[in-house]
């Protein structure tokens, strides 16, 4: 299943330190310069908004990070090991298997981005370095590398359905369900009454989506006989939903028709969401004769049914083809009218813009921040003369001398610097 999976992980153990002495030309007993051993990687788990479902990872596998070399002579330190990052999909929940069989929590990976380290790297051992002492200048002792942690972990994932699938009771949702997913809901003995939705992964090619039955909804739900808090969390996040109608009813228009005023009653938000109709139970002989007629009645409102049969498989593939394409679809287009077309802040510039003025025949620019930089400059250096010059042009000073008037052969004074306009 890829809704769970229980791998085992171990760190890397920490590299060991190192017993060495220096060895040089004319020195007899160079003291001790063994170096430490690396760290060992830990294995992260780390939530990734890209990664849709758990069945990357394998059942029962065993994930490791590399460990910590070993130090060397020359006081050179190990390599650490490289941390082992294993993304899964925000919503999974991380728990520790214990010994005796009990689950932990561990983290609840709600952000994408979201990190647990569900095994510490082995901490890489000391080398003989430290351990000299006056008493002991030549130590013949380093750490060895500690082991890195081994868990049992299992990741769930908590599901939340982006596809629901309404319709009249018997009309063959929990068949369709089960059809299209690994799910296993109750067929035609299920209670109406439920509080949760059941739910199932469905799998189009590499792409997943959540589908769940929504009972109970119809039948005078919107008189507001209690449906539990998750039950409506997992209506209002549906994007689209799976109109299922059963083939064989009088009249499957109808039917339509009604079991979406009733979701008008009970939410309105929820009848707006994007529909695919599907007419159900195809096998059925009767239902058969009747094809081109449920067609064409419903072409005459203005929609186009899909036909499957949930209890042959017949279509459903198909199907979810197509819901995986309606709902990339539909999620594409929400996020684009997410997009919030933020307050734009230009940077202004720090200290009162320049302004220009004319004194007589002199024009006179006011620029406080570059008055300051001309009160500290040799004026008379060209080199920085000319970087004033430039600074002027970025300021937009020149352009504001233009439109005062200025002609080449003109006075220009900015603090105690005055100069012929060119
Ligand atoms: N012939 C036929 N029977 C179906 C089909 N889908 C569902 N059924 C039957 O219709 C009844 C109600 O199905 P169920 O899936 O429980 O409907 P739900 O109440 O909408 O969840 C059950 O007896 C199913 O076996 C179908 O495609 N063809
Ligand atoms: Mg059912």
């Amino acid at each position: 299943m890829f809704d769970r999976v229980e791998i085992v992980v171990r760190a890397g153990d920490g590299g060991d330190g190192v017993v060495s002495f220096r060895r040089e030309k004319f020195v007899p007993f160079g003291g001790p310069d063994g170096g430490d051993g690396g760290d060992g990687g830990a294995v992260i788990i780390m939530a990734d908004s890209a990664v849709t479902s758990l069945r990357l990872l394998k059942h029962k596998g065993f994930y490791r990070a590399t460990g910590g070399k070993d130090g060397k002579s020359k006081k050179k330190h190990g390599r650490k090991g490289e941390n082992l990052i294993l993304t899964v999909p925000v919503g999974t929940v991380v728990l520790y298997k214990t010994q005796i069989g009990d689950k932990a929590l561990i983290a609840d990976l709600e952000q994408p981005g979201q990190q647990a380290v569900v095994a510490k790297g082995g901490k890489g051992g000391l080398g003989n370095t430290h351990f000299a002492s006056s008493t002991n200048q030549a130590p013949q002792i380093a750490q060895k590398g500690e082991a890195g942690e081994e868990n049992s972990i299992i990741l769930e994932l908590r599901l939340i359905a982006d596809v629901g699938i309404i319709g009249y009771p018997n009309v063959g949702k929990s068949t369709l369900l089960a059809a299209a997913s690994a799910a296993k809901p109750k067929i035609a003995s299920y209670p109406f009454t439920t509080r949760e939705p059941i739910l199932g992964v469905v799998e189009v090619g590499q792409r997943s989506f959540v589908l769940a039955e929504i009972p109970g909804l119809i039948d005078g739900a919107h008189l507001g006989r209690g449906l539990g808090h998750d039950f409506l969390r997992h209506i209002v996040r549906t994007k689209i939903l799976v109109h299922l109608i059963d083939g064989s009813s009088a009249s499957p228009v109808e039917d339509m028709v009604r079991v979406n005023a009733e979701l008008n009653l009970f939410d309105s938000a929820l009848a707006q969401k994007p529909q695919l109709v599907v007419v159900n139970k195809i096998d059925l002989p009767q239902v058969q004769t009747r094809l081109a007629e449920i067609k064409d009645a419903f072409t005459s409102v203005g929609t186009t049914p899909r036909f499957i049969s949930a209890a042959t498989a017949d279509g459903v593939s198909e199907l979810m083809a197509e819901t995986m394409k309606t709902l990339s679809r539909v999620t594409a287009e929400a996020e684009a009218g997410e997009k919030i077309p933020r307050k734009v802040f230009h940077p202004q510039p720090r200290g009162i813009s320049p302004s220009v003025h004319k004194e007589g025949d002199i024009f006179i620019v006011v620029a406080p921040d570059l008055e300051r930089i001309i009160a500290r400059t040799d004026v008379t250096n060209p080199g920085l003369r000319r970087q004033i010059e430039r600074r002027l042009a970025r300021l937009g000073v020149s352009k504001a001398l233009v439109k005062a008037g200025v002609k080449p052969g003109d006075r220009v004074r900015c603090g105690n610097l005055e100069w012929e306009w060119q």
